[in-house]
């Protein structure tokens, strides 16, 4: 068969950071459909209690590790258990992210830093310490979950949009330093997706109404529905796979087709 036409991803080693719940699972979870061995992380006892227990009841034997990926040596550490106890890693997604909503003239240089910290930063880390194994593998795959926001702004999300702004660039780098080396990294750009992160903004007002960000968003998006982490399945599945060997350095935008449309006159 076609190596292009190979969506499968059996025998393959995933890792995908912060996949306790949200967006990360969903793409561990269509991983594990697909057939790779599924790897996550989190910080939180109660979230790894709940993750390994939802993985299991999805029939998924998922490999959790403590990790903070902002720590470099917790990541040697976690990359080398992962190394020892399933295998060298063929798959990364970078997907552990957070928000601060915070007007750019109030936030605190410590709430810029956490959010560059997470968003850019480990990233980086995350890269530097797989991209070894998956030299010595022949190939690798790197997927950084993006954002709207790394291509528009918005109030009040200056730190995470100048994250997801050097994480675009941040991928396209990883493809021209390593392609050389059959690591082909790209991103996906969620548009806004149902998950704890996004809660705030769908939060129904105390007269029973629809959040005004609610209804700003279905305004905006052609597909007239904020999206799910489900949406996300198929297009992790085609950037991890044989499928998009030749595809490289490409933010893949899922997002109901937001980044195409003026929006819905009022
Ligand atoms: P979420 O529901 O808030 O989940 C974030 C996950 O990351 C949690 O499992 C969290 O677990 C983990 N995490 C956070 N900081 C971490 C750290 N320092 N080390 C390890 N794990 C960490 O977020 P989500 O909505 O699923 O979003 C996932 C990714 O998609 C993020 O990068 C986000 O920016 C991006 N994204 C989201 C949307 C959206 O609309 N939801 C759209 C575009 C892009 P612990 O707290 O236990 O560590
Ligand atoms: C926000 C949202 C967005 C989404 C996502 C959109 O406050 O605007 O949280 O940033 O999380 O990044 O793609």
């Amino acid at each position: 068969m076609n190596r292009s036409l190979n969506f499968s991803l059996e025998g393959k080693v995933a890792l995908v950071t912060g996949a306790a719940y949200g967006i990360g699972f969903a793409i561990a979870e269509a991983f594990a459909e697909a057939g790779a061995k599924i790897c996550f992380n989190c910080r939180g006892e109660q979230h790894m209690k709940d993750a390994l227990q939802a993985y299991k009841e999805k029939g998924i034997d998922a490999h959790g590790y403590f990790c903070d990926v902002t720590d470099e040596q917790q990541v040697a550490d976690m990359i080398a258990r992962i190394e020892q106890e399933v295998g060298v890693i063929d798959i990364l997604v970078n997907n552990a992210g957070i928000i601060r909503r915070i007007p750019m003239t109030e936030m605190s240089l410590d709430e810029w830093k956490q959010v560059i910290d997470i968003d850019l930063t480990a990233p980086f880390i995350m890269a530097k310490a797989v991209i070894p194994g998956m030299i010595r593998k022949g190939h690798g795959k790197i997927i950084n979950i993006c954002s709207m926001m790394s291509e528009l702004g918005r109030e009040t999300v200056s730190a995470y949009a100048a994250a997801k702004g050097g994480l675009k660039m941040l991928t396209r780098n990883i493809c021209s330093e390593y392609g050389g080396a059959n690591i082909q990294c790209n991103g996906i750009g969620p548009g806004y997706i149902a998950t704890p992160q996004t809660a705030p903004l769908r939060e129904r007002q105390p007269d029973g109404s629809r959040h005004p960000f609610d209804q700003f968003i279905i305004s905006k998006t052609p597909a007239g529905r904020w999206g799910t982490p489900a949406d996300l399945m198929g297009p992790a599945v085609f950037l991890a796979s044989d499928a998009s060997d030749f595809v490289n350095g490409h933010i893949l935008y899922v997002d109901g087709g937001i980044l195409a449309y003026i929006g819905k006159q009022p």
